[in-house]
């Protein structure tokens, strides 16, 4: 088929369509699963930091009315006696290592507050709760090591006994003459970063039902998981069975950020728990619980030095990462930190760099992805180190970065930390967002500002790039119905990002149907027979293509069907509203209903293929991932009697190829802001030496409120990759990653004429007071 009508839904403001139910409280999420006979389970987690358990003692929990079983991990190993694994290649990324084993119990030595290590399966969540009390623990307590500098010090207790120390993996690389680069330059800046500890808060906290058919060994679980079929991959071997007897689903879930693409414990011993029982069994995190037990995210100390030029020339980077991993490893804690190294040198053209990653155990809970993982830290301070060389140069932040951008004809761009970068155009982004907010009356304004004394005025830039679309594959499969309706399978498994709506305009246009007539499904294994999952802003660059895929094939089965009905060749006929013609003559057209009904009536010759279904499976080859990048400005007032920091106005200007949908990319953009923002401002997850989670509720963690933050003025150009057909790239953790930068060169500018260089997040009124004191 020659080609595809004039599209109507890609790129056009399409209301979500899954929202109505959602709002209006017709959403089905786990805890909402209710089946016959349904038991409750509830986990002990360790009180204390690090100890060693000497005895639990489980006789009068068990003896409570409503108490089916309370397990330990003795109990647990008797069904898995298997570590969960990790699924990252240590000797791919590193040179030393130390490996972690986390089973469903924890037993013998427990690492951290939240460790879990017995559980309650009851009749409801009280008994559980009050048989939990009831279960008698003795622990001999060990020291306790929480910080990265701290927990590196010579003499720390490490966080494990059976850690030789507490650096769970170094690797180091020089690219280029580093050493010849750094004693020649004209100047060297450096920057150390406290990228802090924050807590994923997901709407909905984790949460799992488990059921067991014993006459056909099968289990089913349900969880809020944003990778169905990776989990089912990975959980079927620990129950022991082929991944056919598992299915997985995942109903409505509520956000998750990245902390839900991950394997749980409870995911395991809640269908271990329904088949020992023989009966279904949920749990549902508490949000202390899910604040202390599921993973966090950044905590890292991060050091990075250039060597530059005096007119501004990037020609050397050194980067130094120190992350807090936790107590052990989960499935992908080690590859965070070398994601921040991917990005080491950010949308600037510098062919010299030196990397250390080095991981830190400490007794908390494990880090891991969290919105953007690792290329928030890494281009936090690349764009902080931007501006102090800026500083230390006397030149204006902006100039130095147009000195620096690789420029649209170097691409693809080979940077020194092993990525292709697909395409960008980044001046232009930054020369808009400028425009935008009229830069240059801004800093005059500033200027007076200064004079006329009061209020700082601040103005914060940031450039920002990262990496997005990972592979391996995603899975579509496009089908039309004999009703006319369009089902579309995809193996991305949305919480929150609006695939059912975007999914339906890629179909819509490809397949020029009414959007009504498309129904997606997702989220379960036994519907979907293959997939990945939603995390890395991966969705739109590989499942949505994917889906475009499929249903260009449909369309073109179609299109044969219809040459066929006009005794047309195939090439010539034309797919347009809703009706097939061939090219040039509109006059004579063959309805989608009428290629339907032709199709599933056996009449036609046995060469025009009649299934209007189609599968893809869309493949990332190595180094073809895709690289959003934009700018963000960020204008601040801070109060220098109270140190109260005001976002006056807040500009992004994003590039992530051309838009499916911008009412969603815009709702992506808010939402990665306000976690930005909420970082350089507000969150801090705080452990005390003992290991006591200090910030579990949000009592004490500071998430924002809609008050608490600007207006967000967004923008954007469009760049497109030659990595995908459609040209889009990811955009769900682009503003989280431009954003902090933005706000705390914004803030620094605010100050750096009363000498401050440097601030820490979150920016909290006191520390902007002590600072300006200070100075
Ligand atoms: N999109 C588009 N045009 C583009 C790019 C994307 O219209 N050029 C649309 C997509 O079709 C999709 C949405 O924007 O509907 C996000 O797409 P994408 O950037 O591919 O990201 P993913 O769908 O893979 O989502 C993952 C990403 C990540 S990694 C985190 S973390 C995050 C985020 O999405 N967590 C979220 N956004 C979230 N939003 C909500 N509500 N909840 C979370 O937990």
């Amino acid at each position: 088929m020659a080609t595809v009508g004039i599209p109507k839904f890609i790129g056009a403001e399409v209301k979500r369509r899954e929202d109505p139910a959602l709002v209006r409280g017709q959403g089905n999420y786990v805890s909402d699963i209710s089946l016959d006979g349904m038991l409750q389970m509830v986990i002990l987690r360790s009180p204390v930091g690090h100890a060693k358990i000497e005895s639990i003692e489980t006789g009068k929990a068990a003896a409570l009315a409503g108490v089916h079983a309370v397990w330990t991990a003795e109990d647990v190993s008797k069904h898995c006696d298997k570590p969960i694994p990790m699924v990252v290649d240590m000797d791919a990324f590193f040179s030393e290592y130390q490996t972690t084993e986390r089973f469903l119990l924890t037993s013998g030595e427990v690492l951290y507050v939240g460790d879990p290590i017995a559980l309650v399966v009851a009749d409801d969540l009280a008994t559980g709760l009050a048989a939990l009390e009831e279960i008698e623990v003795e622990y001999n307590d060990l020291p306790v090591t929480v910080g990265i500098e701290e927990s590196l010090a010579s003499g720390a207790p490490t966080a494990c006994e059976s850690y030789t120390s507490n650096q769970a993996f170094y690797s180091t690389k020089d690219v280029g003459d580093v050493d010849k680069v750094f004693s020649e330059a004209d100047v060297v800046v450096d920057v150390r970063v406290d990228n802090q500890r924050l807590i994923p808060s997901a709407i909905e906290p984790r949460a799992v039902v488990a059921k067991y058919d014993g006459e056909t060994s099968e289990y089913t679980l349900w969880s809020t998981t944003q990778m169905p079929h990776l989990l089912r991959g990975e959980v079927a071997p620990l129950l022991g069975v082929d991944d056919d007897k598992l299915r997985v689903i995942a109903p409505d879930v509520g956000g998750g950020f990245g902390a839900k693409a991950n394997v749980y414990q409870e995911e395991i011993l809640a269908p271990i728990m329904a088949k020992a029982l023989g009966r279904p069994v949920r749990w549902v995190a508490s949000r202390q619980e899910d604040n202390t037990a599921t993973v966090h995210g950044r905590a890292h100390v991060d050091y990075m030095s250039f060597a530059a030029s005096k007119d501004g020339r990037i020609q050397g980077v050194k980067f130094s990462m120190y992350a807090d991993v936790g107590a052990r490893y989960t499935r992908m804690t080690p590859l965070i930190p070398p994601l921040a190294m991917w990005m080491s040198t950010g949308s600037y053209d510098v062919q010299t760099l030196r990397y250390e990653i080095i991981g830190v155990f400490t007794n908390t809970v494990t880090t891991e992805a969290y919105r953007g993982a690792g290329r928030p830290e890494a281009i936090h301070i690349v764009e902080r180190t931007v501006d102090k060389l800026a500083h230390t140069l006397g030149l204006d932040p902006t100039e130095v970065r147009r000195k620096n951008f690789i420029q649209p004809d170097q691409f693809p761009y080979d940077t020194p930390s092993g990525m292709r970068y697909d395409s960008g155009e980044y001046e232009r982004a930054m020369d808009k967002a400028l425009e935008l907010v009229d830069y240059k009356a801004l800093r005059q304004r500033q200027e007076e500002q200064r004079k006329a004394g009061g209020p700082l005025m601040g103005i914060g830039v940031s450039t920002y790039i990262e990496i997005c679309g990972f592979g391996p594959h995603e899975y579509a499969n496009v089908t039309v119905g004999k009703d006319g309706s369009v089902t579309v399978l995809t193996g991305s498994s949305p919480h929150g990002q609006g695939h059912i709506t975007t999914w339906s305009q890629l179909a819509a246009d490809t397949l020029q149907v009414p959007i009504e007539k498309i129904t997606v499904k997702h989220g379960d294994t036994g519907v979907v027979p293959d997939g990945v999952g939603t995390f890395g802003s991966r969705s739109a660059p590989v499942g949505g293509v994917a889906v475009f895929n499929s249903a260009k094939a449909v369309a073109e089965k179609a299109g044969k069907v219809a040459a066929h009905l006009l005794e047309a060749a195939a090439d010539d006929v034309v797919l347009e509203d809703g009706s097939f013609h061939v090219s040039g003559v509109p006059q004579r057209t063959i309805p989608w209903d009428q290629v339907i009904e032709a199709a599933n009536s056996g009449s036609l010759p046995d060469d025009v293929d009649c299934d209007l279904s189609s599968e893809d499976v869309f493949t990332v080859e190595p180094q073809c991932e895709t690289f959003p990048f934009g700018c963000h400005v960020c204008i601040v007032q801070i109060d220098p009697e109270t140190g109260l920091l005001t976002i006056e106005r807040y500009v992004t200007v994003d590039d992530c190829g051309p838009v499916i949908n911008p009412i969603i990319v815009d709702g992506q953009v808010h939402g990665g802001l306000v976690q930005g923002l909420s970082q350089a401002l507000f969150e801090d997850a705080i452990y005390d030496d003992d290991g006591n989670l200090l910030t579990s509720s949000f009592m004490n963690y500071a998430l924002p409120r809609t008050q608490m933050l600007p207006h967000f003025e967004t923008n954007r150009t469009e760049t497109p990759t030659p990595n995908n057909p459609l040209g889009i790239k990811g955009i769900g953790e682009a503003a989280t990653i431009g954003s902090t930068p933005a706000v705390v060169n914004a803030a620094v500018d605010a100050v750096s004429h009363l000498g401050i260089t440097h601030l820490d997040m979150p920016l909290t009124p006191e520390r902007l007071w002590r600072a300006i004191q200070d100075a």
